[in-house]
């Protein structure tokens, strides 16, 4: 595997982050849903401790009536049940060339849950929004400093996106209140888009009448060449696929050995632009391609399953790989599209296995 060589020089503040941010184990792409433990784990600063009998979520700025939610308040209204695919910008980082010095994910930064919660449009309903209101802030309890910045983490969204009908304020995740590390006790769900904008530990949410020009909104998440530069916003998530390795695992190299014969390869692939209309599969490194069986979607805003028949029957070296193409025809490239940050980047992932007998323990 050529891990050694993209991974060298990996410093101890990034294994810092990445052994406080866990991925998802490529194996669990077998449930539709995955178990709360193995879904992948984002958070910029520290976990922060919140009391739910003195939490509240307050709903101000340019409203005309503000409001202040318990969250006995929160689970007393409108209840939504919805499966959503999660995936950080910056998954796929780890093996940019050169790599962006950030979490330095693989492929794993990815997971699917059952989020439980309430719809936000009607709460801004509520409020009332002034006339002038033109992007809602959703501010989290967390604080750190970021690029020399001492900041709340906060990000917002215009209008017409944060009042789509899916947008959720979630206080369960797969049935069970959500846990702190993923927000607790009220996260937001937006549905489509990459993992930033789920804003965790919710302590406010601000109508304002300008553009939002916060740490996490104007510096970060653009995707850009240069620091310097703007760029464009990260919003929804790229078309991606990942399978499920096959065979068994190396224990340091992780490199596959699967027994000659008939072998199932099976994955999931997803977008926040839309359906995956097509999966394909090489066990050629991308020479050649064919496509894979799909499932249907676990929800229109999460994965759906596919799988593929290999005739693994001659033994020697292959290299997997697969990838989506989505309802707006964007395909996923086998070559890496490099920005600063390393976001949005949904370069095929490359299996090596090798097909060889099994040898007695
Ligand atoms: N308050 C707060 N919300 C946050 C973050 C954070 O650090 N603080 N990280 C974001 C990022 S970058 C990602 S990818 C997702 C990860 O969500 P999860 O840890 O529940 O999987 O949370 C987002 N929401
Ligand atoms: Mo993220």
């Amino acid at each position: 595997m050529s891990m050694g060589e993209t991974m060298q020089g990996i410093t101890l503040e990034e294994l810092q982050l990445a052994a406080r941010n866990h991925g998802m184990p490529l194996e669990a792409l077998r449930y539709d849903i995955t178990p709360v433990g193995m879904h992948y784990l984002l958070i910029h600063f520290d976990v922060p401790f919140v009391d739910p009998d003195t939490w509240t979520l307050s709903i101000g700025g340019r409203v005309r009536t503000p409001l202040t939610l318990s969250l006995d308040d929160v689970r007393a209204r409108e209840r939504v049940r919805l499966p959503v695919t999660l995936e950080c910008a910056g998954n796929g980082r780890a093996r940019l060339s050169p790599r962006p010095i950030s979490q330095p994910w693989l492929n794993e930064a990815v997971g699917t849950a059952e989020w439980t919660g309430t719809p936000l449009a009607p709460v801004l309903e509520e409020a009332g929004l002034e006339q002038d209101a033109l992007e809602v802030v959703f501010t989290g309890r967390d604080r750190g400093i970021q690029g020399d910045i001492e900041q709340n983490y906060e990000r917002s969204l215009r209008l017409e996106d944060a009042r789509r009908p899916e947008v959720l304020l979630a206080y369960e995740i797969n049935g069970q209140p959500l846990p702190p590390q993923h927000g607790f006790p009220l996260r937001l769900v937006v549905p489509g888009w990459y993992g930033m904008t789920h804003v965790k530990w919710l302590d406010r949410i601000t109508a304002i009448a300008r553009p939002f020009e916060g740490f996490q909104q104007a510096d970060a998440y653009r995707v850009r060449q240069t620091r310097e530069e703007p760029g464009e916003p990260v919003t929804r998530i790229r078309p991606r696929s990942l399978l499920i390795p096959p065979g068994i695992p190396e224990f340091l190299s992780r490199r596959r050995i699967v027994s000659p014969g008939p072998c199932v390869i099976e994955g999931r692939a997803w977008s926040g632009w839309g359906l995956v209309e097509r999966v394909e599969v090489s066990v050629d490194g991308g020479r050649t391609w064919a496509d894979a069986t799909l499932d249907p979607p676990v929800s229109p805003y999460a994965w759906r399953g596919w799988r593929f028949e290999w005739d693994a029957s001659v033994a020697g070296e292959y290299e997997l790989c697969s990838r989506a193409t989505d309802a707006a025809g964007s395909v996923q490239p086998l070559d890496q599209r490099w920005n600063a940050e390393g976001v949005t980047n949904n370069m095929a992932q490359r299996v090596d296995v090798t097909v060889a007998p099994s040898r007695p323990s």
